[in-house]
């Protein structure tokens, strides 16, 4: 049996060795959420609700435990990781109002009665990457075992611990076996038989574009189902007529949460070329304030990198010479570790401006008004997220509407709440997770039609 080790990020120790589900387990296991679908289904719409209150009750019971697991797995801090497991319980809580509320509808028609049902898709498989283990595997399972669906989990090889707990945990609450079952594996297997088996009727993909391209051509084969998060390259736009203090104060928290391994991190920054000497004479104490070290400490803002592999390659962005304006710290030796960096690159074509770094690296370049600002936003094949800091309620407006991106903020950095829908414009990605609207994905829609007339 081939296993992995994981290893704490923040001291390089091994945490603990974890089996690989391999391709025949794969296929085996879903063949159990097939055949465990026609009991779920017909469990009532107010049990399936209680079941999910259940299993919402028992993540918070296990808050604690959750967020230290992602502590030592991920090198989380420990308030996000505390935000995390919460969100966990938030979204099991709020999708266990969906199985009262699928309702259809009734539309007039000539000679009969015509309604509708939000039928299961049957076998979801969800795939999640590292970055953020718990809450982007309840984006998918939550709406998805709402809508009456039996799910297959498989988290990232690098971080599986926190979904194995969840698995239990929902065994705890009466959740059966097969109706969601974790597979820790490597995407080129567990995942990659997602795609490929008939049984699997939609796909939730979250990862890196590159990868999301294969997925979606691999479900297309199938016509298959399927929801993709993919990168971003988000603009953080400071117009001269903003409070520049809180913009600045607020920036590297914006970027460098999670160590900058965000889809929604603000990794461009454009400032209004009037305001941009002294937006950058404010943005660096406030990098230079970033308390970056260890995630288990309460006071922590910023943990180390996921990976020596990932750790090597965000490094790659700053060869010798690379336009580094000023730098925070983080601590020596053991751990992955990498400072919060600013980077002043010389033109909107560098690949520090241009590319998806997932690291605490980001690049500031002024803009000449209006039209600049969003023509520089939109200059990118991404479209997730971005900020707006202005004190003009209609170029707030105008800007929000111009900048071609699934999730903007203005004066704040807030991207994600689990009662509003998130997703990406362009190579950012396709359909919604999230928001009122997300059990509609894990659903088709059917007509019938009774003739009254016989
Ligand atoms: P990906 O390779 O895209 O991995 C994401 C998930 O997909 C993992 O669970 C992975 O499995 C799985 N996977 C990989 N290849 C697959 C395949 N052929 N079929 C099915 N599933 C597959 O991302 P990564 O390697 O972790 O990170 C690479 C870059 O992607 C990062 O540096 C960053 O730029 C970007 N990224 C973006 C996001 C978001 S939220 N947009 C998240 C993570 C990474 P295993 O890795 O376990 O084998």
């Amino acid at each position: 049996m081939s296993t992995f080790t994981v290893i704490n990020p923040a001291t390089e120790e091994v945490v603990q060795t974890v089996p690989l589900t391999s391709a025949e387990e794969t296929d085996a296991a879903i063949a159990r959420a097939r055949a465990a679908l026609p009991s779920w289904r017909a469990v009532a719409p107010g049990d399936r609700a209680r079941l999910l209150r259940r299993f919402a009750d028992a993540v918070d019971a296990d808050l604690e435990n959750l967020a230290r697991l992602e502590v030592v797995n991920s090198g989380h801090t420990i308030g996000n990781a505390r935000w995390e497991a919460g969100n966990v319980r938030d979204l099991l809580n709020y999708y266990s109002a969906a199985p009262e509320r699928l309702v259809g509808k009734q539309i007039p028609v000539q000679g009969g009665v015509n309604i509708t049902f939000q039928e299961p898709l049957g076998v979801v498989g969800v795939i999640v990457p590292w970055n953020f283990p718990m809450p982007i595997a309840a984006w998918g399972f939550a709406p998805a075992l709402a809508a009456g669906n039996t799910v297959l989990l498989k988290p990232a090889e690098l971080t599986p611990l926190t979904a194995i707990r969840i698995a239990e945990l929902a065994r705890e609450a009466g959740i059966p076996e097969d109706v969601f079952q974790v597979l820790p594996g490597k995407g080129s297997v567990v995942g990659q038989r997602f795609v490929t088996h008939p049984a699997v009727r939609k796909v939730v993909f979250t990862g890196s574009t590159e990868v999301g391209k294969q997925i979606m051509a691999g479900c297309a084969a199938q016509v298959k189902r399927v929801t993709l998060e993919l990168g971003g390259k988000n603009a953080n736009i400071v117009f001269a007529d903003a409070d520049l203090e809180k913009a600045a104060a607020t920036a590297p928290y914006g970027v460098f949460d999670n160590a900058g391994q965000d889809c929604c991190a603000r990794s461009r920054i454009l400032v209004e070329a009037s305001a941009y000497d002294r937006f950058m004479e404010l943005l660096e104490p406030a990098v230079r304030g970033v308390v970056v070290g260890d995630p288990g400490a309460e006071a922590t803002e910023m943990g180390p990198l996921i990976s020596a592999g990932h750790r090597e390659k965000v490094t790659g962005y700053l060869p010798d010479g690379a336009p580094v304006a000023f730098r925070g710290s983080a601590p020596r030796g053991s751990g992955f570790w990498f400072p919060p960096t600013v980077v002043t690159p010389a033109s909107a074509g560098d690949p520090l401006f241009t590319e998806e770094i997932f690291g605490p690296i980001v690049a500031v370049l002024p803009f000449t008004g209006e039209a600049d600002a969003v023509a520089m936003a939109n200059d990118t094949e991404y479209g997730l997220s971005g900020s707006i800091w202005t004190s003009d309620l209609g170029r707030a407006l105008r800007v929000s509407r111009g900048v071609e991106a699934g999730n903007l903020s203005v004066n704040s950095h807030a991207s994600v709440r689990y009662w509003t829908p998130f997703g990406g414009f362009k190579q950012s990605g396709l359909g919604r997770e999230l928001g009122p609207d997300a059990v509609d994905a894990f659903t088709e829609t059917k007509n019938v039609f009774l003739n009254a007339e016989l």
